[in-house]
């Protein structure tokens, strides 16, 4: 498969631990490409930001009352920094043609079925930025329909340990084994494990759980492609170095079409602040 390593392989990952790495899966006039799509999104999402506090608009009747335009969470300690912005694919033609030509098959063909675009966003992670707690994404889906989920993580920036790359739980199906206490409801014999539903931590899997992960940091840059599923435990921690940190995740589900992505984001736009739409993320919407 592409570039890289065969589709057999990139399963066999996806199924043992969850997640999987494609190093060197995207071209040079791919990641050019990304780089300029991103650089315009970002700046786009800071004058969204910047015009909502300016009117003192809060970001949550912006998305409800312009319903075309990206949708943006400022940072917890500070409302005037993009946390994170989403609905790229609805936003940027441009973008959603990249997706389709650039990873639309290869989610596809490691997914084993047709799958189509559920939701997407771009987590900034400035300088200083949050981290993110244990977390896994089912936790925030699975108010919606779909049942399985496969993400792919596009490294904007090189992300590495010191600015906060993502960290997955290598030895989650052991501990899972070894505690079936730890375990909410298996769907789809896929573990959900028990996670905070009330507090300023909403999302997080329960610490004497996550505690117990063997945490991998997985580096990554530009060129490389990491999928992951949705029951796949993840965290990621603040930005220490000097210079932002993007990262852009496109969740794909099993199906075509685009229903499923202007229903999650109908959603979005009607109820910005419910904790479901904030899981694990370093934004004051946390309960
Ligand atoms: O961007 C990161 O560092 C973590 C992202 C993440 O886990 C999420 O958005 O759910």
């Amino acid at each position: 498969m592409h570039r890289v390593q065969s589709i057999e392989e990139a399963r066999t990952q996806l199924s043992v631990k969850g997640f999987v790495v494609l190093r060197g899966f995207f071209s040079a006039s791919e990641t050019r490409a990304l780089r300029e799509l991103s650089d315009e999104m970002s700046s786009e999402a800071q004058c969204i930001l910047r015009s909502s506090c300016g009117a003192g608009t809060p970001l949550s009747e912006r998305a409800r009352t312009n319903k075309t335009e990206l949708i943006v969470v400022a940072e917890r300690h500070d409302p005037e920094r993009v946390c994170r912005y989403e609905y790229m694919l609805g936003w940027c033609s441009t973008f959603k043609s990249w997706v389709q030509a650039s990873i639309s098959e290869v989610v596809s063909e490691a997914a084993g079925c047709d799958m189509t675009v559920f939701k997407d966003k771009t987590n900034e992670k400035s300088p200083g930025g949050g981290g993110f707690g244990p977390h896994q994404d089912f936790a925030a889906y699975m108010h919606f329909q779909p049942r399985s989920h496969l993400t792919a993580m596009l490294s904007v920036d090189s992300a590495t340990r010191e600015n906060g790359c993502l960290e997955f739980a290598a030895n989650f199906n052991r501990v899972v084994s070894e505690d079936p206490l730890a375990v909410l409801e298996y769907v789809q014999s896929q573990p959900l494990l028990k996670f905070k539903a009330d507090d300023a931590c909403h999302g997080d899997i329960l610490d004497e759980i996550s505690q117990s992960f063997a945490w991998t940091p997985v580096e990554s840059k530009a060129a490389d492609l990491v999928l992951f599923d949705s029951f796949a435990p993840h965290r990621s921690a603040c930005n220490r170095s000097r210079y932002p940190r993007r990262a852009s995740f496109v969740t794909f589900v099993p199906g075509i079409g685009d229903e499923e992505y202007e229903r999650y984001y109908a959603e979005k736009r009607a109820n910005y602040d419910d904790p479901k739409f904030h899981v694990s993320t370093p934004t004051s919407y946390r309960s």
